[in-house]
């Protein structure tokens, strides 16, 4: 019996990187996995991987509809959700006077639109069933400030935010509403961008000197998804080798 085992999760951008390892370690521990990417084809190929009791639904997270359509196929294939981790993030890396307005939006609708749209879909059938585990991820730049990602790191101060308040909200129905905020990480995304020549220098700022991976982030977030986090709500655990302290 693993720590997860008759819950049925839905990750969103677990198609590769920090929300793959999740879904690859609520799978390991007993969930039934829905991959909920908005790369189709990077999802089932994640949900190959997995095998039996992982599946893909291609989900754009900042379309209602999308949102709406996602989980009405997880309840017809399933019945209820027990667990929700809104992974799903555009990390850019740009300097603020280079966002412009169209961009700003952009990474608004993904980053916390998504996130309250997923939330408010999700409280639904954990209502009815009295019980939820939501994990939100955040990022420590939102403690740190990190240059290059204003839009960002204001989208993730409102990912914490929205945090706190759901967590007063839900918590009469049994749902617990955490955040986790990973510090920079070996993802596909950051290996992929200019993210990954800031890793030797952060790692002078970590009190443990290497670099993190998404199998660092995962166990966090399974913890706050098990049964075991029932007395945790409206939390942010950061997760990012002592780089912020506070
Ligand atoms: C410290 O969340 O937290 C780069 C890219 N550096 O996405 C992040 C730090 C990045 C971060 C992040």
């Amino acid at each position: 019996m693993g720590a997860h085992s008759g819950k049925v999760a839905v990750v969103t951008g677990a198609g590769q990187g920090i929300g793959f390892a999740i879904a690859r370690r609520l799978h390991a521990t007993g969930a039934s996995v829905v991959i909920a990417d908005l790369d189709a084809a990077k999802g089932e190929k994640a949900a190959g991987e997995l095998g039996a009791g992982a599946q893909a639904i291609g989900t754009d997270v900042g379309d209602e509809s999308s949102v709406s359509a996602l989980f009405s196929q997880v309840l017809s294939a399933h019945g209820k959700v027990d667990i929700v981790v809104n992974n799903a993030a555009i990390v850019p890396y740009t300097a603020w006077d280079d966002v412009d307005f169209g961009e700003w939006r952009r990474i608004m609708r993904v980053n916390l639109d998504g996130v309250y749209l997923m939330c408010r879909a999700a409280q639904v059938p954990m209502r009815e069933a009295k019980y939820g585990r939501i994990v939100n991820l955040a990022s420590n730049a939102f403690f740190a400030g990190t240059p290059n990602m204003s839009a960002y790191i204001a989208a993730k101060g409102g990912v914490i935010g929205l945090t706190r308040a759901l967590a007063t909200e839900l918590g009469p129905y049994n749902i617990t509403v955490n955040a986790v905020a990973p510090g920079l990480t070996a993802s596909d995304g950051v290996l992929a961008s200019p993210h990954k020549d800031s890793i030797a220098f952060v790692e002078t700022l970590q009190a443990l000197k290497r670099t993190g991976t998404p199998e660092d982030i995962a166990p966090v977030v399974a913890f706050l998804a098990s049964d075991a986090a029932g007395w945790v709500t409206g939390q942010t655990y950061t997760v990012d080798g002592g780089h912020v302290r506070y």
